[in-house]
């Protein structure tokens, strides 16, 4: 018998558009992309790059690859439109919602056009069944509309992929462990009944987008292909973890995914600057690594995460625990070090500053009995 340390039993494909780190929203701006090349940064540091199979700097996507799902009129302002000449289309950038949490910046197109080519390639590369996981921590912008820009989304990658994926794979599971409701993805799908979608968010009455209430299950064919789990501030590594295996076992269960995608914003950890979860980034990477185990073809993508140097921690040990490697805590030389002295260097920081946890047991329990139920409805 031959003794197999670290060596992973499946195909694992890394995508980093080259320029997306480079991006700027604007200086007061709460989404920084310079957060990917500081996991790029790390991710290499490790070593990690000796255990993936294929690095990929994926092409941009085409303007006709964005119209698979985007109107034609709302892609073809997001190429035209630069912050030289939006005084003279005020009126399209008020339309298209290209204001405050999107505002225009220089190469957005560009930008838009990167993160979601490395999440088509990815998606294409699980559909021809030459890898096993594919991840694109620059996509997951979760919130993009047909021909709408929100919440610091312009175009929704998300959405392509899945589109993409459902010409190989017949059900697609969402999952969104974002603090934020997965609302773009899951109006994309609400009528279908070949992508299941779940989202784990804060949800109260102030917090963005303001949707995702347990009882928005879906309509038509789509009816109970969609699950939300709404929670307050504060959930703590415990109860997330309880609820999201429950949860997400019980959709497996009843949905039976022929390929999943997870999108895995950084924001739900403690100490997110928008965020207000209490959640490790070992309880993070739990979810990931339970996603991992049910051995289906599996894409990853970024989403929000607004702490970047903890954004930059997560998604390194989330490729660790995609690759199958176990790395040490004491983070790895670069020339990004003093960005991680506040735990001095280390990959896995304390959680200071705790927010107050308002879900008790019997609120938990309340959603995974409630999802349980509306699980019924998919059997026999
Ligand atoms: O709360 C709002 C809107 C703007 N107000 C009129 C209500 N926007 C939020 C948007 C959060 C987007 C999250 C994206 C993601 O899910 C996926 C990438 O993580 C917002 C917030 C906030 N505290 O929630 N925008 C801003 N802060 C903001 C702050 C400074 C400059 C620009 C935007
Ligand atoms: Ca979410
Ligand atoms: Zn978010």
């Amino acid at each position: 018998i031959t003794e197999r340390v670290n060596v992973s039993y499946y195909l694992f494909s890394y995508y980093f558009p080259k320029g997306v780190g480079e991006q700027h929203y604007g200086e007061h701006h709460p989404m920084k992309p310079h957060r990917l090349t500081l996991t790029n940064a790390l991710v290499f540091g490790y070593g990690l790059d000796k255990q993936i199979h294929h690095i990929y700097n994926p092409r941009a996507a085409t303007q006709e690859e964005l119209e698979v799902y985007h109107d034609h009129d709302y892609i073809d302002f997001l190429s035209r439109v630069t912050p030289q000449n939006q005084g003279e289309m005020k009126n399209m950038i008020d339309a298209f919602n290209c204001v405050e949490d999107c505002p225009i910046f220089a190469d957005m197109y560009d930008f838009c056009r990167m993160y979601a080519g490395g999440s088509l390639a990815a998606a294409r590369k699980l559909c021809a069944g030459t890898t096993d996981i594919a991840v694109n921590w620059s996509g997951g912008l979760h919130h993009a509309k047909k021909a709408e820009a929100s919440g610091f989304c312009y175009v929704n990658d998300i959405v392509l992929a899945i589109l993409e994926m459902l010409r190989q794979f017949p059900r697609v599971l969402y999952i969104d462990i974002d603090i934020h409701h997965g609302d773009g993805v899951e109006h994309a799908f609400y009528h279908s009944n070949r992508v299941m979608t779940v989202s784990f968010h804060k949800y109260t009455g102030d917090f963005f987008p303001g949707t995702g209430k347990l009882d928005d299950n879906g309509i038509g064919l789509g009816k109970h292909f969609c699950l939300n789990v709404p929670l307050q501030d504060g959930i703590d590594d415990d109860m997330y973890l309880t609820l999201f295996k429950t949860v997400i076992d019980d959709a497996v269960t009843a949905f039976r995914p022929s390929a999943i995608v997870l999108q895995c914003g950084a924001d739900s950890l403690g100490c997110d600057r928008l965020g207000a979860f209490n959640l490790s980034i070992a309880a993070h990477g739990e979810c990931v690594n339970f996603v991992r185990k049910y051995n289906v073809p599996l894409l990853v993508l970024g989403g929000g995460g607004y702490t970047i140097k903890n954004v930059s921690r997560c998604w390194t040990y989330e490729t660790a625990v995609l690759v199958g490697a176990a790395v040490p805590d004491e983070l790895p030389a670069t020339i990004y070090d003093p960005f991680f002295r506040d735990s001095q260097w280390k990959l896995h920081p304390p959680i200071t500053g705790k927010v107050d946890n308002l879900n008790t047991a019997a609120s938990l329990q309340r959603i995974s009995i409630s999802i349980r139920n509306k699980l019924r409805y998919l059997q026999g």
